[in-house]
């Protein structure tokens, strides 16, 4: 997949602020400062397309872009970050799940996961979800620059394991080399073209 545009659309928290579902979906979901928002930005290849930060909890809405006016690439706010207030954590679960509930057209999940740790609940509850409504998950190991080349290999085959999924289908990535992105163009690309 080559992109050519990409654009911010509108933040939602709920179904009937999302936009008309007229184009096919992927959406980027994981725990909070995993680096959703910096995958999104090396993908479009901009800088600030979407905004990123070193504080966890940064991005606190459902947010829409449109990609090349062919599909939506849709920013999801991460879980498990204890600091953001009750109320604001209360609501984060429900609004993400109710999204991955009823989304008509949402062909497929990136599911983030840092490299230098293992998949928890979180992601367990997250894969059994998508799988409920037969949604494929492409699982994509963040930060791979923090971690020696051996080191990656031994995470990802681990990872393939814990999650029981092929080891095709987890993704060494990382925003800082830009490792990996021309694979995740090509994995969204087959989606895409294959829904
Ligand atoms: N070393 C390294 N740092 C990264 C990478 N990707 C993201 N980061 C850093 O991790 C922090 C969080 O990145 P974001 O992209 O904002 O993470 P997020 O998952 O969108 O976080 P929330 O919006 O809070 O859910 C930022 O300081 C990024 O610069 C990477 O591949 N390598
Ligand atoms: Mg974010």
């Amino acid at each position: 997949m080559i992109i050519k545009q990409a654009e911010f659309i509108k933040s939602a928290v709920k179904p009937s602020q999302f936009p008309e579902p007229q184009l096919p979906e992927v959406a980027f979901a994981g725990r909070s400062n995993v680096g959703k928002s910096s995958l999104i930005n090396t993908l479009v290849n901009r800088k600030n397309l979407v905004k990123t930060s070193s504080r966890p909890g940064c991005t606190q809405l459902i947010n829409f872009f449109n990609i090349n006016s062919s599909a939506f690439f849709v920013d999801l706010p991460g879980y498990g970050y204890a600091k953001v207030s009750k109320k604001i954590r209360a609501q984060w679960g429900p609004m993400v799940e109710r999204y991955l509930d009823v989304r008509p057209n949402l062909l497929g999940v990136l599911l983030l996961i840092d490299i230098r740790r293992e998949p928890r609940q979180e992601e367990f509850d997250l894969l059994g979800r998508l799988q409920i409504r037969g949604i494929p998950a492409l699982i994509v190991l963040t930060k791979a620059d923090k971690l020696s080349k051996t080191k990656q290999q031994t995470q990802l085959i681990q990872t393939a394991k814990t999650l029981n999924c092929k080891k095709d289908d987890v993704i060494l990535f990382s925003a800082t080399s830009r490792q990996g992105r021309e694979i995740i163009l090509n994995e969204l690309e087959t989606l895409f073209s294959h829904p």
